[in-house]
Parts: C-alpha cells; sequence; structure tokens
C-alpha cells in the first residue's frame, strides 16, 4: 500500500501540483478504479437486449431465405408500409378526352385561331390587322356570311379600352357560340348515352356520307361506346359494293361485341337494313345501326337508293330510322355544305358527325355549316382511336378551337 501511495506521489510531483497524497487519496483512486471494472464486467456479460434477440432472428431467417440482408441499421427509423397504404402501381392512364380533343384541334387552333388571337397583341386594329384578320377567317373557311359579320362586330368591340388577345379570344367564343348554341340545343341525349329505362326499345340509327367521310370507323367507335354502356347493338353491314367494307366492319362489331348482320347473296342494300332491324327487334336489341356505303351526293341515283334503304325500314318500325346521322371529313370545310344540303333534301337529317378534325385546320368549318343548315352536331372524331370520338360539347369545342381554358 506505501508502494502504492509513493507511486501516486510521484506522479503529483512529476505534474507540477502542489497536492500532498495520503492514504485518504489512496483508498479514494482505489475505490474508483474499482466500480470502474465492476461496471465493465456487468456490461460484457449483461443479457443481450430483446431488440437485438429479434434483429439477430431476423437476420437469420432472410440468410435462411436467401433474401438480402440489409445493411442498414437495425434500430433506423423504418417506414411501416401496410398493404392498405402500399401504393399500388395503375396502368398509365392515356389522355384526357379534353386533352385528346385539344390536340386533335391542334391544327385549326395553330395554324388560324391562335394566330387571330396574337394580332391584337398590343396593336389597335387599324386596316391592316382587320385585312390580316379576314384572311385568316377566310383561311378558317368558316364561310363568308359569318366572316363579314364577325368583322363587323369586331370593328365596334375592339374600340373599347384593353382591348388585347383574352378579349379577343373571350369576343370569338361569344360571336361562335352564338352562331351555334341554339341548333346544338336540339341533340338527342340518346344517341350517345344508353338509358336503361329504355331498355329492348330498337332505336335506328342510319349513317350515311360521301365516300371515305369516316363512316365505318365512327360506326365501330359509336358501337364500342353504347355497348360499353351494357347496350344491346346490332349493325347493319348495308354496303354490299365492296366486300372489304364488311370485313372492315367485322373487326370494329367484334372488339365492340356488337352482333353484324351482312347481306344475303344477291342481297340489295335496302334488304340488308330490313333484315339487320329485323334481327335488332327480334332480339330487342337497344340499337340498330346501319353502315351505309358511301356515295357522291350529286349522284341521283344512289341518293335515290339511299331513299329507298330508309323507306323500307319503315315497314318494321313507322318512325325508324329515329336518326339520320351525316358524316362529315373536316377537311371538306365548307364544301360540307353542298354535301349536307343534298343529303338533307334527300333524308331529313338529324344530326351530324364531324370526323379527322386532326388531319385539317378547317375544324372551324362545323360553324358555318351548323349555322347554314341549322342541323346539329352529334360527335366528333379527332383520331383512329376508340376513344377519338365523343359528343360534340360546344363549349369544350370552343375552348379547344381557340385555346382557352
Ligand atoms: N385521322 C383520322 N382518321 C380517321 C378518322 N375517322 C376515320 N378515319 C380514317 O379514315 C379512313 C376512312 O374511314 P372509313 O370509316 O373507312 O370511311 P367510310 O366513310 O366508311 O368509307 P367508305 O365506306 O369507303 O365510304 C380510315 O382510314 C379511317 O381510319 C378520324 O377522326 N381521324
Ligand atoms: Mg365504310
Amino acid at each position: 500500500m506505501n508502494d502504492l501511495v509513493k507511486l501516486l506521489q510521484d506522479l503529483y510531483d512529476q505534474s507540477g501540483q502542489n497536492i500532498t497524497a495520503d492514504i485518504n487519496h489512496v483508498y479514494g483512486a482505489g475505490g474508483a478504479i474499482g466500480l470502474l471494472l465492476v461496471l465493465s464486467l456487468y456490461l460484457i456479460f449483461k443479457k443481450p437486449s430483446k431488440k437485438i434477440e429479434e434483429a439477430d432472428v431476423k437476420t437469420t431467417e432472410a440468410i435462411d431465405n436467401k433474401e438480402e440482408v440489409s445493411t442498414t441499421p437495425k434500430e433506423a427509423p423504418v417506414e411501416e408500409v401496410t398493404p392498405e397504404t402500399a401504393p399500388v402501381e395503375e396502368a398509365p392512364a392515356g389522355p384526357t378526352w379534353k386533352e385528346r380533343l385539344k390536340k386533335g384541334l391542334s391544327k385549326s387552333s395553330n395554324e388560324v385561331w391562335g394566330k387571330l388571337g396574337s394580332i391584337f397583341t398590343g396593336k389597335k386594329l387599324d386596316d391592316d390587322t382587320l385585312e390580316e384578320v379576314e384572311e385568316l377567317l377566310y383561311g378558317a373557311d368558316i364561310g363568308p356570311t359569318i366572316a363579314a359579320e364577325l368583322i363587323e362586330e369586331l370593328e365596334e368591340e375592339a374600340k373599347k379600352d384593353g382591348f388585347g388577345e383574352q378579349e379577343f379570344k373571350q369576343f370569338l367564343k361569344q360571336f361562335l357560340d352564338s352562331k351555334m348554341n341554339t341548333v346544338q340545343k336540339g341533340v338527342d341525349v340518346d344517341l350517345y348515352n344508353f338509358d336503361e329505362s329504355n331498355r329492348g326499345k330498337t332505336k335506328v340509327i342510319m349513317v350515311v356520307g360521301v365516300n371515305g367521310a369516316g363512316k365505318t370507323t365512327t360506326i365501330g367507335k359509336l358501337a364500342t361506346k353504347l355497348t360499353g354502356q351494357g347496350a344491346k347493338v346490332v349493325v347493319g353491314a348495308c354496303d354490299t359494293f365492296r366486300a372489304a367494307a364488311v370485313d372492315q366492319l367485322e373487326v370494329w362489331c367484334q372488339r365492340a361485341g356488337a352482333e353484324m348482320i351482312r347481306a344475303k347473296e344477291g342481297a340489295n342494300p335496302s334488304g340488308v337494313g330490313y333484315d339487320a332491324l329485323q334481327a335488332a327487334l327480334n332480339s330487342n336489341a337497344d340499337y340498330c345501326i346501319l353502315d351505309t356505303a358511301g356515295r357522291l351526293h350529286t349522284k341521283g341515283n344512289l341518293m335515290d337508293e339511299l331513299k329507298k334503304s330508309r323507306d323500307v325500314l319503315k315497314k318494321l318500325d313507322e318512325s325508324a330510322p329515329h336518326q339520320t346521322l351525316l358524316v362529315i371529313d373536316a377537311i371538306t370545310g365548307q364544301n360540307a355544305i353542298r354535301q349536307a344540303e343534298e343529303f338533307n333534301n334527300t333524308l331529313g337529317l338529324s344530326g351530324l358527325i364531324f370526323t379527322k378534325c386532326d388531319g385539317s385546320s378547317k375544324a372551324g368549318a362545323a360553324i358555318g355549316i351548323v349555322d347554314k343548315l341549322k342541323v346539329p352536331i352529334t360527335y366528333i372524331g379527332v383520331g383512329e382511336q376508340v376513344e377519338d370520338l365523343n359528343v360534340f360539347n360546344l363549349n369544350e369545342y370552343l375552348d379547344a378551337l381557340l385555346d382557352l381554358d
């Protein structure tokens, strides 16, 4: 013990401190060292914690299951992922109808209507600007009467203070809406919304138009929409001129889950329409859609044949066809008025379907056509996919055309 006192005294002396080590200091230091020793032994031999035990079990299991063992410290906070909160991987959704419409009308919007708006950024309406507007309106093919009317009203509007691009677009929207909204109100909603309360009351839709306007494709899309709503649809392949036309329709009908009635050997088109309606009535179908062969409105004999096809349906149902729809390719522009007038005179059209708007900058022609004929647009087509056909909504159409949101 005295040796230990001496050792401590030497250490104190070396550190230059004026402290005297006595036996009490030695006992104190020895006690502290002893306490440290006991503590160390306890920590080494104490029972492992529950958490560590569990972590080890999991690690063993993971190894047994050949799972990858995480090197993350076990104590690190782990976000709990329960089946309810786990993110479900959804199939990427396609574009919405609004997006499709906007894209489909982008040619017309960018090349004509958008340019019109930009004329008014910071400019006053002088003669040069008016001329520019006129030129673009003729390019839009909305028809000379409407174009002249629009310019007259514009001259008044543009006198107002702060008349810029947005004000011009709003003025255009109001003007175009006023040209169409009364006629558009006449659209029969049953045409695109299958109503369960009408189940079994066969509605006959006859689809007509010039060659290649998009009749068969539109019928395919329409049938798909209606069967998708739970309706039973029978389609009559009345285009007996081309075998390929029937094959094309058959593919669409199979996809839509619609029944297709084709021509019997040597049957004429009106016979197929009759058979299709008979089949639809027999099976209490909700819709009977007739695909007719394309024809030029100037061919009198073909137009007569169409009339015959329509009249024969009345033998089965006096009120048939309930809808006679003319398909118009948007690229036709104002020339469609002549077509529509002829078809209207022969058959009495109840609606128009405006197709291929995506391929033309003349989608605005619809306004002039509706205004002139007083026949509403029922559907609009902006591409070749099923989703590219939808009900024509005037507000949506004008917003997309004028790039308003
Ligand atoms: N881009 C685009 N193509 C379309 C649209 N609608 C139809 N088509 C295409 O236009 C072409 C003609 O369409 P059809 O449906 O065969 O036209 P149709 O009026 O039945 O033709 P006929 O029976 O020969 O008189 C096809 O290649 C269609 O895919 C559309 O909205 N956009
Ligand atoms: Mg066809």
